[in-house]
């Protein structure tokens, strides 16, 4: 499997999804200023949509959008996927995070063009948001059953970017207490060390 990415952007979910479960990928580094691969190459015709993450499959497949990556890493890796109900939960939570947490909070606030007026909004809508996160990890380990799944993944990804935003985050201690116990994982740690390092190294 390909996983094309952007240190430290959302992509970096998938990355931690593939070192939790053990597998294998090839990992191609984007420049999403000016949309090309590493060879130069245009990445608007791997995904015209311009965005990570893609990935392509060992059959070829070229799949985009972090909800349907990761359901199909959650599938195919029991490791870090659910079963029964719960893989239902699971996708529940894929969609939360990517809709309302990512693009609709953190995505905000992190552009370069959205105006004063687009980020007061976001900062707004983040509070039912974190609140219900911090509400759902008052007495659980995970965002989805009893074992880390791709939806944790894709939380502490979002969560890292907390550096840069800087959202009061006291209000909310689970959510917190959450981020640092994803982050002491060893899989976790590994990624973001990694991504950390090629983003410096981009700078
Ligand atoms: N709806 C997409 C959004 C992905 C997304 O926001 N990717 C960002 C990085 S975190 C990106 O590629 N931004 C560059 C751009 O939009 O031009 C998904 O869920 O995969």
């Amino acid at each position: 499997m390909d996983l094309y990415f952007s240190p430290l952007a959302c992509s970096l979910a998938t990355r931690i999804s593939l070192y939790e479960a053990g597998a294998e990928a090839r990992f191609l580094p984007v420049d999403l200023k000016t949309k090309t691969l590493g060879d130069g190459a245009d990445f608007l015709a791997v995904n015209p949509k311009g965005q990570v993450p893609v990935i392509r499959t060992d059959d070829g497949e070229v799949l985009t959008e972090n909800a349907a990556i990761l359901s199909y890493l959650a599938e195919r890796h029991p490791a870090v996927g659910a079963d029964g109900f719960e893989a239902v939960r699971l996708r529940e939570w894929l969609s939360f995070l990517g809709s309302e947490l990512h693009r609709g909070v953190f995505g905000v606030l992190l552009s370069h063009v959205a105006g004063d007026g687009a980020k007061a909004f976001a900062r707004t809508e983040s509070v039912a948001r974190l609140t219900h996160l911090n509400q759902r990890l008052k007495d659980r380990d995970f965002l989805v059953g009893d074992r880390f799944t791709v939806a944790d993944a894709y939380l502490t990804t979002i969560l890292n970017w907390n550096q840069a935003v800087r959202l009061d985050l006291e209000p909310y201690p689970h959510l917190v207490a959450y981020h640092r116990r994803m982050l002491s994982r060893p899989a976790v740690l590994k990624a973001v060390a990694e991504e950390r390092e090629l983003y410096a190294a981009a700078a």
